[in-house]
């Protein structure tokens, strides 16, 4: 029996828990993660601050270490996935506020891209506010953008990418938009670990946002002021 097998999570402080929340994202231990959030729930902590406290918080120690070559790819993999696990729990309760709708976005990670926790994160976040999300995926092409946008008819574009090598293709999609004269029918936002404020302006984008909770306060912000416009239009 090894020595995790003894730690029984109910039994910890919230501290400790999260502590070993960690480690067990880390590990990739989906049904330890699973039980952790359960926990947590129960005592009353708020969907929000477990996405962020306890799961964000452990991937971003996976993430540390994935950069320094200290895990590798079927490690993070398992640890994405055990996330996965923490996040579906979570995500009913993120999402049930009862809000009126209060836009439309469709999001997707851009070609060439697999990483999808984020985005599916920023997902869960807007439909939380209220929004109607539409998530494209991973791997998408600018055909398959337009595609979308076309069918959805979408207030907001979002599109994430956690690559350097990925972050040009959003200009590639954004250039098309202009291309088409479309541009302008829609707020798009951009998003990802590599991206920067600076970079989102370059490609002409309408916001960068560092993180889910700063996404949903930009769109709320862009979904008033298209309002405005189209009063005083
Ligand atoms: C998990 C992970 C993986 C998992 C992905 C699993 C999955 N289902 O997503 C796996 C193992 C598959 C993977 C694969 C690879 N990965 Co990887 N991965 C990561 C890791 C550790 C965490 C990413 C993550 O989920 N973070 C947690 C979420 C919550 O944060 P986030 O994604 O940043 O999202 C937040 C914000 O950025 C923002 N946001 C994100 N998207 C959007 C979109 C919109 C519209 C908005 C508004 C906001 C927004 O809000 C989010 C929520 O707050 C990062 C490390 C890091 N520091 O980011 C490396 C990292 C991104 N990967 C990296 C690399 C190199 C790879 C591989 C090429 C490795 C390889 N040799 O094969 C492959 C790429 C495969 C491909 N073609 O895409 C590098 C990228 C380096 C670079 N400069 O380009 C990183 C930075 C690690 C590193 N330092 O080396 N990876």
């Amino acid at each position: 029996m090894s020595e995790e097998d003894d730690i029984i999570l109910s039994e910890l402080d919230d501290e400790e828990l999260v502590q070993q929340m960690f480690d067990d994202l880390y590990d990739g231990l989906k049904e330890e993660i699973e039980e952790g959030v359960n926990i947590l729930l129960e005592r009353k902590w708020e969907p929000y601050d477990i996405l962020t406290k306890a799961l964000v918080g452990g991937m971003t120690i996976v993430g540390a270490d994935f950069r320094d070559g200290i895990l590798f790819v079927p490690e993070v993999l398992l640890a994405a996935n055990a996330m996965k696990g923490g996040m579906a729990i979570l995500k009913p309760l993120l999402v049930e506020t009862g809000a009126p709708r209060v836009g439309k976005m469709v999001i997707g990670t851009v070609k060439g891209d697999i990483h999808d926790i984020g985005k599916n994160l920023v997902g869960m976040m807007m439909e939380g506010a209220g929004f109607e999300v539409v998530d494209l995926g991973i791997n998408n092409s600018v055909e398959a953008y337009l595609e979308a946008m076309e069918a959805e008819g979408p207030d907001i574009l979002g599109m994430s990418a956690l690559l350097t090598t990925t972050m040009p293709y959003m200009k590639v999609v954004i250039d098309t938009l202009i291309e088409q004269g479309i541009r302008d029918d829609y707020i798009v936002l951009v998003g990802g670990a590599p991206l920067n404020e600076e970079f989102g302006k370059a490609i002409g984008a309408d916001a960068y946002c560092r993180d889910a909770a700063v996404a949903v306060e930009t769109a709320k912000e862009w979904m008033g002021r298209k309002h405005n416009s189209a009063a005083t239009a």
